[in-house]
Order: structure tokens, then sequence, then C-alpha cells
């Protein structure tokens, strides 16, 4: 029989199945990392709500909270505690007229970057529209000057350099989720792959 303890069974709650803890905070991007000062950045919605584009300033004039999340990539490693800075989705959401048809939300970035989230996912209390990054601007390689955080699924639909918000009435996938990925990806049930 093997004796095989978990260092510590109260972090081991906190990490999904096949998951490891991530030495420092690797970086995961797909392509390039796009460039972007906060003055030029802008957010365009569009899809089931009035079409409009919010600028830096109209996010900093929403309200500011920090927040910590853990952080969970598909290829297996997880950091926890991760300290951000940003704008409650749902706060972003109030503010905004959305058709009760709406049912996802496809994040697009630049770079051309794109992935789906169900709308319930996608208004839940702990996400965040997040700009800055363990008390620093978000570095461009983790998605500033803006990117959401939505800790309760795979780190890929958190999107980096977001730039965008679709509004659909149905599911239309992105980027990873055309290439074999989960539509979903909740960590706690392995939602890796679609098949
Ligand atoms: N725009 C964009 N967003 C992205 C990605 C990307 O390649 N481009 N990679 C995703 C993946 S797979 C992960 S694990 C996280 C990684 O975030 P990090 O690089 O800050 O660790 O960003 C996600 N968001
Ligand atoms: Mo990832």
């Amino acid at each position: 029989m093997k004796h095989f303890e978990k260092a510590n069974p109260e972090l081991s709650d906190r990490v999904p199945p096949g998951q490891y803890l991530a030495k420092g905070f690797p970086v995961l991007t797909y392509g390039d990392t796009p460039d972007i000062q906060t003055a030029d950045w802008q957010l365009r919605i569009w899809g089931l709500t009035s079409p409009r584009t919010l600028t830096w300033d109209d996010m900093m004039s929403l309200p500011q909270h920090d927040f910590t999340a853990d952080f969970h990539c598909v290829t297996r490693w997880s950091k926890l505690d991760v300290k951000w800075t940003g704008i409650k989705l749902t706060d972003f959401l109030a503010q905004i007229d959305l058709d009760p048809k709406t049912t996802h939300v496809l994040q697009h970035c630049y770079g051309g970057y794109t992935t789906n989230v169900p709308l319930a996912d996608f208004s839940r209390d702990e996400n965040f529209l997040a700009h800055t990054l363990f008390g620093e601007p978000l570095p461009a390689p983790h998605g500033g000057p803006m990117r959401t955080v939505i800790p309760h699924l795979y780190a890929w639909k958190s999107a980096k350099w977001i730039n965008g918000l679709e509004f659909l009435s149905s599911d239309r996938m992105g980027f990873w989720e055309r290439n074999g990925y989960h539509h979903r990806g909740d960590p706690w049930t392995e939602e890796r792959y679609s098949n």
C-alpha cells in the first residue's frame, strides 16, 4: 500500500482534478501579444443590445474592486489566489440594456481571439473585467490593459485584450471551442474537450 499524502488537504480541495499548481504565473497566448494603450482601448458591445463603444474612462467611472481568484488552465496548471482589480461584470451588465432573449456571450479580443460563455456563467457575481494584477497595471502578456476573469471556468474563457462583447440568442463557438475544446469548460467536471 502506498502512503501518498497530499501536502495540504485544504489546498487540494481548491485544485480541480488533473491540475497541478504552477510556479509563478505562466503566460498562455495563442499568437502575438497585442500592444494596446489605455487611451486607444475600446470595448464594443453589439448583438442583442444597443450597440455602444465604451472607452477606458467609461470603465474607470464604474465601481472598482479588488478580488482574489483561482486560475485553472486546461493544459493542467492552476494558480491559486491571483489578486486582481477591476469592474464586476454584474455592474457592467447592469448599465447596458440586454434583450431578455440573450443566452450566450461571445467575447472578442484584439488579435482576433474569441471565446463563448453562456450568459448564466458570464453574469456570475465573481466575474470581472480586470485591469490590475497584484497591484500593478495588467501586463500585456497577461491581457493588459483589460481582460475578463471568469474564475469558475477554465482560463481560456478569460479573454485577454478584450475589445468586444457580442450578445447572442444561441451558442456560437469561439477559437478554442472550434478547435475541439469544450463549449463550457468547467474545471471541476473536467470539461476539457468536446466530443
Ligand atoms: N485573447 C486571448 N485571450 C486568452 C488567450 C489567448 O491566447 N488570447 N489564452 C487563454 C488561455 S488558454 C489561458 S490559460 C489564459 C492564460 O492567461 P495568462 O496568459 O494571463 O496566464 O488566457 C486565455 N485568454
Ligand atoms: Mo489555457
